[in-house]
């Protein structure tokens, strides 16, 4: 035999062996479970990514709690609207009573993505099931469902999911631990309830018979991109369950995102984790509040317009679209998100103070948006005063001077200079603007007789931070 041909063969038969024993590896080790909670911080990153960039979102509570919308039996509930059946002690087959008058003929999944697009929000969060255990969907694990024990009989989440797909939105689901409604819950539904003396011994059942299969259900019939979990504060539910089921939905779909409310990190409504021990979670939840000033770990507050999640008729304390915005870019500049919550009616309509409060943040983000979307926060500062924010575009040297007060004549910047004959610009105003930069390492800007603009004014500098 010629040796080349020797070689050939040699080749061949080396080749043949490596292909066989890559399909008689021991299936162990062919398809060890990927070890979500040790995850690379460039996986994670890579994951997370889209939910930087996009900063927005809204966050949509709506469930059979509209239907009393605050007020049972002539009893207007002090709290939120989505806890009624729990502060005006509503026995739950009474509370199934507004599940079966749950008959929302307005509702209208496009419009609803439509106006989050007008809103200038890139995601949306939705309750699939909040504590009152009634899910938004068409359950095989559960009759107490939208299509099952309801008037309504359609699927909300299905065509929630269908809308924002068709329209480039992220999709995302809110969904509580804590339920109010199972035999193997609802304990936690007494506040009186005595967890010390009486542990609820059937909660992990509950957690493996229920809870999981309707989660899976979930992510394997919408497809969301994120999770949203809540209700983990409950004795009931352990750091072994949260590390669990965050290892569970990472493997239903490795992509999803997942907030530290799946866990029992979470310190209260400061929302972020409360010491620095390992806890499953992708981001911290500030809730009705903003960090008072930035994290290394991802973060973002979730807020109501006026004082509820769920609707409630007689709350009419709405915030006005300047504490809104201002909100936005304060979070922006933090580094954080800003998930803005809707309490629709049971009728399926989004009230209208929230409609044109969202109408107006879209105008604004119009004009505003890129110093929002895909920024960063700087390195070293992120506001000037009270009144002033900074943001920048990630690797690149353009940066974002957000004022809320309108300025006259001049406005003094410190922490950036502007490149050499640079221009610095008046995001909605075609001119550029004068500037000087002096020893004492302050950006005057010459700020035009009028200028256009209202609630905050970004100025966009090529330059650096010092
Ligand atoms: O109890 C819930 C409340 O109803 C609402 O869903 C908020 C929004 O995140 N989370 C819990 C309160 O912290």
């Amino acid at each position: 035999m010629k040796p080349y041909t020797k070689i050939i063969l040699g080749i061949f038969i080396l080749l043949m062996t490596f292909n066989w024993s890559c399909q008689n590896a021991p299936k162990e080790k062919k398809n060890k479970p990927v070890d979500f909670l040790n995850e690379s911080k460039e996986d994670f990153d890579k994951r997370m990514k889209w939910w930087r960039e996009a900063r927005f979102g809204m966050f949509i509570h709506w469930g059979i709690y509209a239907v009393p919308a605050g007020i049972h039996n002539g009893f207007e509930t002090k709290s939120v609207g989505e806890w009624i059946q729990l502060f005006a002690k509503i026995p739950i087959s009474e509370y199934e009573e507004y599940a079966k008058k749950f008959n929302p003929i307005k509702y209208d999944a496009e419009e609803w993505v439509k106006l989050m697009k007008k809103a200038g929000m890139k995601y949306v969060v939705i309750t699939s099931k909040h504590h009152d255990g009634f899910a938004l969907w068409d359950s095989k694990v559960s009759e107490y469902d939208v299509v099952d024990f309801a008037p309504y009989g359609k699927d909300i989440l299905k065509s929630l999911a269908a809308a924002c797909k068709a329209q480039g939105i992220k999709f995302g689901l809110y969904h509580s631990i804590m339920d109010w409604h199972h035999p193997q819950a609802q304990a936690n539904s007494e506040p009186e309830y005595d967890y010390q003396n009486h542990p609820n011994t059937e909660f992990p059942q509950f957690v493996e018979n229920y809870l999981k299969p309707q989660i899976k259900e979930l992510v394997d019939n919408y497809d969301p991109d994120i999770l949203w979990f809540d209700g983990e504060w409950i004795n009931d539910f352990t750091h072994e369950m949260g590390l669990d089921i965050y290892q569970f939905v990472r493997t239903l779909k490795p992509s999803l995102i997942i907030n530290n409310r799946v866990d029992k990190g979470r310190k209260g409504m400061a929302g972020m984790n409360r010491d620095d021990q390992k806890y499953a979670g992708d981001f911290g939840t500030p809730e009705q509040e903003i960090l008072e000033g930035t994290s290394t770990m991802d973060w973002e507050s979730c807020m109501t317009m006026n004082d509820t999640w769920g609707f409630k008729s007689l709350d009419l304390n709405w915030k006005s679209d300047k504490i809104l915005i201002q909100n936005l870019v304060d979070i922006t500049a933090k580094g954080g998100n800003y998930l803005l919550n809707v309490g629709p009616t049971a009728e399926g309509l989004i009230p209208a103070a929230s409609v044109e409060r969202l109408e107006k943040m879209g105008k604004w983000l119009e004009v505003n948006g890129e110093a929002i979307y895909a920024t960063q926060k700087l390195e070293k500062v992120f506001k000037q005063g009270e009144g002033i924010r900074f943001t920048k575009k990630k690797n690149k040297p353009d940066y974002y001077v957000i004022t809320f007060k309108q300025p006259h004549k001049e406005l003094v910047i410190h922490h950036i200079q502007p490149d050499e004959k640079s221009s610095i610009q008046l995001l909605g105003y075609d001119k550029p603007l004068k500037w000087t930069f002096d020893l004492k390492k302050s950006l005057i800007i010459q700020i035009p007789e009028s200028i256009p603009g209202e609630i905050a004014w970004t100025f966009k500098i090529k330059g650096k931070e010092i």
